[in-house]
């Protein structure tokens, strides 16, 4: 039992960015607070060159007075002592989506099906997390694999957010705007 003090939050053993890179798709998530991704949320991560780790996404979003549109964001990752454990900075293609800089925890992975994130935005006092976002990535739009949702219920329960996520849906919504990079 951890308390949900996120700093016993336990990450990936020995992660490999290189067997992580590649498409992405969320089938579930958990919000923060204010503005986020509503759906159709595609990632794909790289290493470049120099060993850095990069990626691209795009989701649905609704800014200002409703207007939908198709967010194109683009991040990059600071490296930490923890290789599961990165800062990610990121903005958005055009001006008026959000920049930030994030916590990217990746807590479970087996590259090749699945992966769960999670990121705190505000820590507590007591060491709880008071605002914080997670998604739950699959290799396939059409979702997860039974044996993995097992794991991924589990994981769900160690980071304190059991219950909280929302299915994602995949339409179609992002196909058929500009620069389609992840798909
Ligand atoms: C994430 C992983 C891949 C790179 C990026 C990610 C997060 C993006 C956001 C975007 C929010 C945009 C909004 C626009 C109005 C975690 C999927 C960049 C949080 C709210």
């Amino acid at each position: 039992e951890n308390n949900c003090q996120v700093a016993n939050f336990q990450v990936k053993q020995d992660f490999d960015r290189t067997r992580y890179a590649g498409v992405w798709y969320a089938v579930g998530k958990k919000d923060p607070e204010g503005l986020f991704l509503l759906d159709n949320v595609v990632a794909e991560f790289k290493v470049e060159e120099d060993g850095r780790m990069t990626a691209t996404a795009k989701g649905r979003v609704i800014i200002l007075n409703n207007w939908e549109m198709c967010a194109h964001m683009f991040a990059t990752f600071e490296d930490t002592p923890d290789p599961a454990k990165f800062r990610m900075k990121y903005w958005g293609a055009a001006s008026y989506l959000q920049t930030g800089n994030d916590e990217h925890w990746v807590i479970d992975t087996d590259y090749d099906n699945y992966a769960i994130h999670y990121s705190c935005r505000l820590l507590d006092s007591d060491g709880t997390c008071l605002d914080s976002y997670s998604f739950v990535f699959s290799r396939h739009p059409t979702g997860l694999r039974a044996e993995d949702q097992v794991i991924i219920t589990q994981k769900k329960s160690d980071i304190c957010l059991l219950g909280k996520y929302r299915r994602v849906a995949h339409n179609g919504f992002c196909e058929n705007s500009a620069d389609l990079s992840p798909q």
